[in-house]
């Protein structure tokens, strides 16, 4: 292990009860008095342990939904000054709030109950494995006694096999830690913890409910503050592979830079922009990667996503003699139904520790960042790329004006979304048009930008609102989520405000899943219509500060924004917004039938 906790061990006070935890009930937090003597504090417990180190790595809220396998954990947790326990309405929405959560802090957690929770959550645990997150999923597992008894319990699917969660954990998790004895109870938690930071993908930590209050000698001195050893870069390695790359790129005629989502991995966006800084390369974006890459930069181009990318880049990237790609996710959708015209001859691809030059040579263990501010010093200058776009770059023409009491549309609604953005607000978007809508802002400095383009699991946007939120709470956070996948999550609308957090959703009304539509109709497309506000207005129910809105025109929009903006910017806003069911991006439209295309595939002879 990496982490300097071990050191704990030598400053173990003398303890004569190490070994013999008292088995049965957990004690309560307040008369956790010790049976044994030497322990020390009543704060010597696992329950206690497992807080402060949340509190150490940063986390401060943690989400969570009780069951009794839980309780005395939880318990622990409301217990640590530093620690705010934050009830969400089920445990999938808990999973994707400690993701949102993640993207703003660097880490995030949430306690769920023994598999009915632990399968509930699963499926937003997946999601932060795909988006390279590091979330803590802890959950309250059976009595230590139970283990190694043919015991059926409750919440299990009636066999007396305790490992089903953790197996299905186990695909979704970079480590997993069941902890059902005190004896290895801390060193479990702190490899599990500094396992999910070092990988930076989530983790699983089963407690057994009946040891979190349970005083003992391996809690008894305040932890050593948790450290990580950082990951090195080979210097033979790194000095080959920039020997490469500047002999690659120095001698193409108009190289490009495009940034990817595994940059936030990579912790390399600012030696990316150092880069871009020092050779004056043409600078597109992943997809999966708008936020990580600042859009003001002199030399940025837009969205490259194929056929769908933004004006102009596509045109610039594609027609380059040489690329370099930084933390790229190439998949079925980011690559537009495998439709991009990349040459892999022409590529320099950067994995968070590999450099990979053409067809070949590769190069390990050299880190990402340590290779851009290296690779920095060595690029002569070239700013042909980007001269060429500029000379051919028109932009994006406004939408029509609407008539008065003309049907809202969809591109007047993201014109007026764009003027909301500032350095003090944060974009979430959903799975849906919404991709593409939101894909076309623009971002000022500082203004934050999410979504889940791996997983695309929709529902995440409400979870991952309430916990971005939570976790930058000087930011707006600005969602726009379709109105099939709010009616996945939507529950917890009632958690944001009870957090008293003051994000504007917009929801967006089309009456299906539009993004099917465009892939492959069917009836199946086609969803039950809500009174969406009506719904909102019913779980806030007169408990905090909400409004709502239900718009059809731009003039209604104008006003609502207005207010949401004005005297209700303390309020969680909620503007329901109702398009026509064919309103689409053109994105959408070109890459739904491109998608289409791949999925449609016949099988080979
Ligand atoms: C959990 C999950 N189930 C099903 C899907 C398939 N799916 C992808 S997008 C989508 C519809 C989204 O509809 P909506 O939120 O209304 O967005 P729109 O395209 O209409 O803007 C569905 C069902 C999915 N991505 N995730
Ligand atoms: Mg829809």
């Amino acid at each position: 292990m990496d982490t300097n906790v071990g050191d704990l061990v030598s400053r173990k006070p003398p303890c004569d009860g190490i070994g013999s935890p008292p088995n049965g009930a957990a004690t309560a937090i307040q008369s956790s008095a010790t049976p044994h003597a030497a322990v020390g504090s009543p704060d010597a417990t696992l329950g206690r342990h497992l807080s402060r180190r949340l509190v150490q790595i940063g986390v401060t809220d943690v989400f969570s939904v009780p069951g009794d396998f839980n309780l005395t954990l939880l318990d622990h947790l409301i217990a640590e000054p530093g620690l705010n326990l934050v009830g969400c309405c089920n445990e999938l929405n808990a999973g994707y709030a400690a993701d949102g959560y993640a993207r703003a802090r660097g880490v995030g957690a949430c306690v769920v109950t023994f598999t009915v929770g632990g399968l509930s959550v699963l499926n937003a645990i997946a999601g932060a494995y795909s988006e390279n997150l590091p979330v803590v999923c802890i959950v309250g597992g059976p009595n230590s006694n139970d283990y190694g008894t043919n015991r059926v319990l409750h919440h299990t699917i009636g066999l007396p096999d305790f490992s089903q969660e953790l197996r299905c954990f186990q695909t979704v998790t970079c480590f997993q830690a069941v902890v059902n004895n005190l004896e290895d109870a801390h060193e479990l938690i702190d490899t599990a913890i500094s396992t999910a930071l070092k990988e930076s993908k989530p983790v699983y930590i089963s407690i057994s409910c009946n040891l979190p209050a349970i005083p003992h000698p391996t809690f008894s001195c305040e932890p050593v503050p948790f450290a990580l050893s950082p990951k090195l870069t080979n210097q033979t390695g790194l000095e080959a592979a920039v020997e490469a790359a500047a002999k690659f790129l120095n001698k193409a005629v108009k190289p490009v830079m495009v940034g990817g989502p595994k940059l936030r991995v990579a912790k390399a966006s600012e030696a990316f922009l150092g880069l871009a800084n020092a050779c004056g390369y043409a600078v597109a974006v992943m997809p999966s990667a708008k936020g990580l890459v600042p859009e003001h930069h002199a030399h940025f181009i837009g969205t490259y996503w194929g056929a769908v990318s933004t004006a102009f880049c596509a045109e610039i990237v594609e027609s380059a003699d040489a690329y370099l790609f930084a933390g790229s996710i190439f998949n079925d959708y980011s690559s537009v139904g495998y439709s991009l015209l990349l040459k892999k001859e022409k590529a320099i691809i950067l994995e968070p520790d590999r450099v990979v030059i053409g067809n070949g040579p590769a190069f390990g263990c050299v880190l990402m960042k340590d290779f851009l501010k290296a690779l920095s010093k060595r690029l002569k200058q070239n700013t042909t790329a980007y001269e060429n776009y500029q000379r051919i770059f028109v932009p994006d023409g406004q939408p029509l004006k609407c008539e008065p009491k003309e049907p809202l549309r969809v591109n007047v609604l993201f014109k007026h979304i764009q003027d909301m953005l500032s350095s003090e607000s944060a974009m979430i978007a959903e799975t849906g048009d919404s991709w593409f809508n939101c894909q076309k802002l623009k971002l000022p400095r500082g203004c934050g930008y999410e979504f889940q383009m791996q997983y695309g699991s929709i529902g995440w946007s409400v979870g991952a609102t309430l916990g971005y939120a939570q976790a930058v709470p000087e930011k707006r956070v600005i969602a726009c989520i379709g109105d099939g996948s709010f009616q996945v999550t939507a529950q917890d609308v009632s958690t944001m405000l009870r957090c008293g957090q003051n994000s504007v959703i917009f929801l967006i009304n089309n009456g299906g899943y539009t993004i099917e539509v465009e892939i492959h109709d069917g009836p199946y497309n086609v969803i039950k219509n809500w009174n969406y506000t009506g719904l909102v207005e019913a779980i806030h129910n007169g408990e905090g500060k909400c409004w709502t809105a239900k718009v059809h025109y731009e003039e209604e929009l104008i006003e609502a924004i207005q207010t949401a903006t004005g005297p209700k910017k303390d309020c969680l806003c909620f503007i329901e917004v109702i398009v026509h069911k064919d309103d689409t991006s053109k994105e959408l439209l070109e890459w739904g039938s491109r998608v289409s295309a791949a999925n449609g595939r016949p099988p080979n002879p």
